[in-house]
């Protein structure tokens, strides 16, 4: 009996050295002692992004793909008088698109339903300029089912483009008959092909007509209340170029009609020059492998979305030499972004709200997930710092902030301590946002500094990454060599 009493003694003694044992891993990482205080969040700052604008950011990239009459023309704008008979792909297969555009990495696709000729590719009855009246399908077909049907398959969003300007309509003439035929098509499209992840308004040609944006908004929130309205729209605007690349300070947050709002960048541009319809002879417009990468870089690697046009050729097909384009440009991206070196860091930071583990540098280790590093209140600059045992080779930085609580950093840097023991300071740059890329000289280092330099309220990062690039990704090469 005694000897099972002492045997629970020392049962309870065990349990207890484990308790404590437990309680004092949890309060320890990395030896920084945490609070086990309740701490609140940082406070957003507004303006900030809807749930929907969060999800648009985080796709990254997107596929825009022209197709139309003009295809069939050699033509990127055609003026509303060419035959419809002239449309008629020999081998319509929106499921190639689709594929292929989730397999170098696009979370949308968008087509256009209706380029500013007024040729309109799905089976509207409002009109007599559209896919009904081609030989194509025997007049039966619908491009816009075929590609939202794919992008379904493919699980990419789907998307389109209509054209407010139309140069065949007769009704263009009279503001209030087109708004009511603009209208109809918008409700055909808004109803009859499934969840629409984004709409897609034109700006140009449009210059002195008088549009109800107002009514056009609402029937599109009233039918698909998660759908963006791009560029002539409240959701996402224009970069301001077709060249696919975004300024290297990039707001989100915008003045429009004397308030700021979230209005995010998308950077459209055509994977062959200046054309975003096919052209037989385009091929040798084809960006070059680096030409693709650069935009990605300046795009998504300073907080834009890319929207990268892709055109289907007169078969219905996008072609073969774009698409081994963009699989090797592809392929490249993920050779450069597959080992994150901050994997094996020891992270640490100046500064972590409220002493609190739930902010801790670490929480920056994996992306979109509601984790991240933040700092007190008052603290509006800081630094999150990565040891390593060994020293690492790297030439590629990804900083991304925390954007459902805002857009705070306003000027940032990334160091490396050199074998002298000295801080150097290897890039620097203004905004984060969704997404920052540093592309910088090889550096070789056993610690790296990513510092917040000037910001609007305290810094708060969902992800930092350390990769070093493909040897066929861009270099850049040192400053004075
Ligand atoms: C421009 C249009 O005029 C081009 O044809 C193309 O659709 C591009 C995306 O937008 O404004």
């Amino acid at each position: 009996m005694r000897c099972l009493l002492k045997l629970s003694y020392l049962l309870i003694f065990i349990c207890f050295i484990i308790c404590v044992g437990k309680i004092y891993a949890d309060t320890k990482t990395n030896s920084t002692c945490y609070s086990l205080k309740m701490v609140n969040p940082p406070e957003p700052l507004y303006p900030i992004p809807t749930p929907q604008q969060v999800k648009w950011h985080q796709q990254e990239m997107g596929m825009f793909c022209h197709f139309g009459i003009n295809t069939f023309h050699n033509e990127e704008w055609t003026d509303g008088t060419k035959p419809a008979e002239s449309f008629n792909p020999t081998d319509f297969n929106p499921q190639q698109w689709a594929d292929v555009a989730k397999k170098v990495g696009m979370g949308y696709l968008i087509v256009t339903a209706k380029h500013h000729d007024g040729f309109v590719l799905y089976p509207t009855p409002h009109t007599d300029y559209g896919v009904r009246f081609s030989p194509w399908a025997n007049g039966q077909g619908d491009v816009v089912k075929g590609v939202s049907d794919a992008c379904k398959n493919a699980g990419i969003h789907f998307g389109f483009y209509l054209s407010p300007w139309d140069r065949h309509e007769p009704r263009y003439n009279d503001n209030n008959a087109y708004d009511e035929y603009f209208k109809s098509l918008l409700k055909e499209l808004l109803t009859n092909y499934g969840p629409v992840f984004e709409v897609w308004f034109d700006g140009a040609g449009t210059e002195g007509h008088v549009y109800d944006w107002d009514g056009y908004y609402k029937l599109i929130k009233e039918l698909q209340p998660d759908a963006l309205i791009a560029i002539c729209g409240p959701d996402i605007r224009w970069v301001g170029n077709e060249d696919g690349l975004a300024p290297e300070t990039l707001w989100n947050v915008q003045e429009k009609d004397g308030k700021k709002v979230w209005w995010p960048a998308e950077c459209d541009v055509p994977i062959r020059r200046g054309q975003w319809f096919y052209h037989t002879d385009g091929e040798k417009r084809l960006l070059s492998l680096n030409q693709l990468l650069k935009i990605y870089y300046y795009s998504v690697g300073r907080g834009a979305v890319l929207l990268l046009n892709v055109s289907p050729d007169r078969s219905g097909h996008l072609p073969e030499p774009d698409v081994n384009r963009l699989l090797e440009w592809r392929s490249v991206l993920e050779e450069t972004f597959k080992t994150n070196l901050a994997e094996k860091a020891e992270w640490g930071a100046n500064n972590i709200r409220g002493n609190n583990s739930d902010y801790a540098p670490e929480m920056c280790l994996k992306e979109n997930d509601n984790k991240y590093w933040a700092t007190d209140d008052n603290q509006l600059t800081g630094y999150v710092t990565l040891k390593f045992n060994k020293p690492i080779v790297f030439d590629r930085v990804v900083v991304k902030e925390q954007i459902p609580l805002g857009q705070r950093v306003e000027e940032h840097s990334i160091w490396v301590k050199n074998k002298k023991g000295q801080w150097e300071k290897v890039s620097s740059a203004t905004t984060i946002g969704y997404k920052r890329i540093h592309c910088i000289p090889e550096q070789k280092t056993k610690e790296i500094k990513i510092q917040i330099d000037k910001s609007l309220a305290c810094p708060t990062l969902d992800f930092i990454g350390v990769y070093n690039s493909s040897p066929r990704d861009l270099k850049i090469s040192p400053k004075n060599k």
